[in-house]
């Protein structure tokens, strides 16, 4: 069943079915969870997010667009800050598909001038698909850039190790700077990577049975972000120690290879989740 309730003072598209239950802000077209049966939560939500329409959420899969990060501001766009809109749902013995839209307005040209149509589809079940479909409504070509910035709950950051994020990457702890590592990593400090040759598939262990598998399509490359106890004790919304149980990994179109959009084209940006044991 698909419902539309109030949650934190938002409105959130809940999903109950029998492969898996899900909320999803209309607030930035924002997922805060997603539970396949049996499974435990597969994304992260701070305890201290807050719920501000002003605001994006800490946690959950926050959308940005259209671009990553601070190459315009807001930072990471205004996609995670607008209200979407529930465009459809329907369900099947495998899920439920929710789509919600976001399109241009008055308030969206004062900040990026362009005209466009934005679709975020949620296929949600024993897996989870998020497709972000922009289409450029515009008579001029115009580029964005982004990301489906989804933050994992894991059981212990120390543990984590990462494979599949490829071996090049520019540190942004270190001005962007390019460097090259191996193509497993661990975590024991703030961790803030743009991988720009990800394999097609990133696999995250958390040194509990559960594997995640993350297989992302139209992006140019994958983030890899914690920030470690001194970010996240400056950050108002994250508790001083969260950190121990997230790391985000982001499906990301990088702005140096940001994509361009002719009048009446669109581009899918994907990232699937699969939980395996
Ligand atoms: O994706 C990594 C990153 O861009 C980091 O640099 C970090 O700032 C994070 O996203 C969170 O950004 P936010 O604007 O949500 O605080």
């Amino acid at each position: 069943a698909v419902t539309i309730c109030d949650y934190q003072g938002m409105k959130v598209v809940r999903v109950l079915h029998d492969t898996a239950e899900a909320g999803i802000t209309l607030h930035g077209g924002h997922l805060v969870w997603f539970k396949p049966a049996g499974e435990e939560d597969v994304i992260w939500l701070s305890e201290k997010a807050e719920f501000d329409p002003a605001k994006a959420i800490r946690g959950g899969i926050p959308v940005c667009w259209p671009w990553f990060g601070k190459a315009g501001t807001p930072s990471h766009g205004f996609a995670r800050t607008s209200e979407w809109s529930l465009l459809e749902h329907r369900e099947n013995d495998k899920g439920v598909i929710v789509a919600l839209a976001l399109e241009d307005s008055e308030a969206t040209r004062a900040i990026w001038p362009h005209k466009f149509r934005n679709v975020l589809t949620f296929e949600i079940g024993q897996s989870l698909k998020v497709t972000l479909t922009s289409t450029n409504t515009d008579e001029q070509p115009w580029h964005y850039s982004g990301a489906l910035h989804t933050y994992f709950a894991i059981d212990d950051i120390r543990q984590v190790s990462i494979t599949g994020m490829g071996e090049s990457y520019l540190d942004s702890t270190q001005g962007g700077k390019v460097c090259t590592g191996g193509d497993s990593m661990i975590f024991n400090g703030e961790v803030d990577r743009v991988y720009t040759q990800p394999h097609d598939t990133i696999t995250v262990k958390d040194g509990s049975p559960r594997q995640l598998h993350i297989t992302n399509e139209g992006h140019t490359a994958a983030v890899i972000w914690n920030p470690w106890q001194d970010l996240s004790i400056s950050m108002a919304d994250m508790a001083d120690n969260s950190f121990e149980t997230m790391v985000c990994v982001e499906s990301t179109i990088h702005g140096d290879s940001a994509i361009t959009l002719a009048p009446g084209e669109s581009h899918d940006l994907v990232t699937h989740i699969v939980v395996s044991r």
